[in-house]
């Protein structure tokens, strides 16, 4: 009956997309309805780093990705080659209405916009920025060349994820083994823990 009635009123998901569309009403916006949960890892170890990170966080809030919380900044020594200078990295947990593929491409189109050049994997950047989880869901796709996994596939080694993400929710799981974050750091080892500082 409801159903029925809606369509009398022209108000099913098909007219309001066609209203839409042409403008008859505004797409409830991004601030309060955003269906989708995710945490995003942010890094920078190229030029002043901070900044970096600072202009990424502003520029995904352009960019209809809200942040709800973020971490302390974190420095930790470059992986696997700590040669190169240190990385300043944070965890932020988002809210959108992107999907995960559209995220990529808006975080893709930030790192690029802030100077991020493809070189060598593992080459100092300006800034990177990796979806570690997306609504706790296990997920891969391909878009261009790259092949993204979610959550993060190294997520679990490493310190600059697990601590900052730590810090921003106590109660995540890993969503492939649904491991608690705090057995995940306990696993780390002590070298990987005291290489790492909140700045
Ligand atoms: N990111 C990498 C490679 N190595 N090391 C640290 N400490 N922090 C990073 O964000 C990081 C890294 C590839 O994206
Ligand atoms: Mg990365
Ligand atoms: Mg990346």
């Amino acid at each position: 009956m409801k159903l029925q009635s809606q369509k009398e009123k022209g108000n099913t998901t098909k007219d309001r997309l066609k209203k839409q569309k042409i403008g008859i009403v505004i797409k409830q916006d991004t601030l309060e309805n955003q269906a989708n949960t995710s945490y995003l890892g942010i890094g920078s170890n190229l030029g002043n780093k901070k900044i970096y990170i600072e202009k990424a966080k502003y520029l995904l809030e352009t960019s209809s990705i809200k942040i709800i919380k973020c971490s302390s900044y974190y420095e930790s020594p470059s992986w696997p080659n700590n040669n190169y200078p240190s990385y300043y990295n944070i965890v932020i947990k988002v809210k959108t209405n992107l999907t995960s593929s559209e995220l990529f491409i808006e975080i893709k189109k930030i790192e690029k916009f802030l100077g991020r050049v493809k070189t060598k994997k593992n080459k100092p950047r300006t800034c990177d920025i990796d979806i570690i989880d997306f609504n706790g869901k296990i997920l891969s796709f391909k878009i261009n060349n790259d092949f993204i996994g979610i959550p993060h596939p190294r997520l679990s080694e490493r310190n600059f994820v697990l601590i900052p993400l730590f810090e921003i929710n106590k109660k995540w799981l890993h969503p492939k083994n649904k491991k608690k974050i705090s057995h995940l750091i306990n696993k780390l080892g002590v070298k990987s823990l005291s290489s790492i500082k909140q700045i």
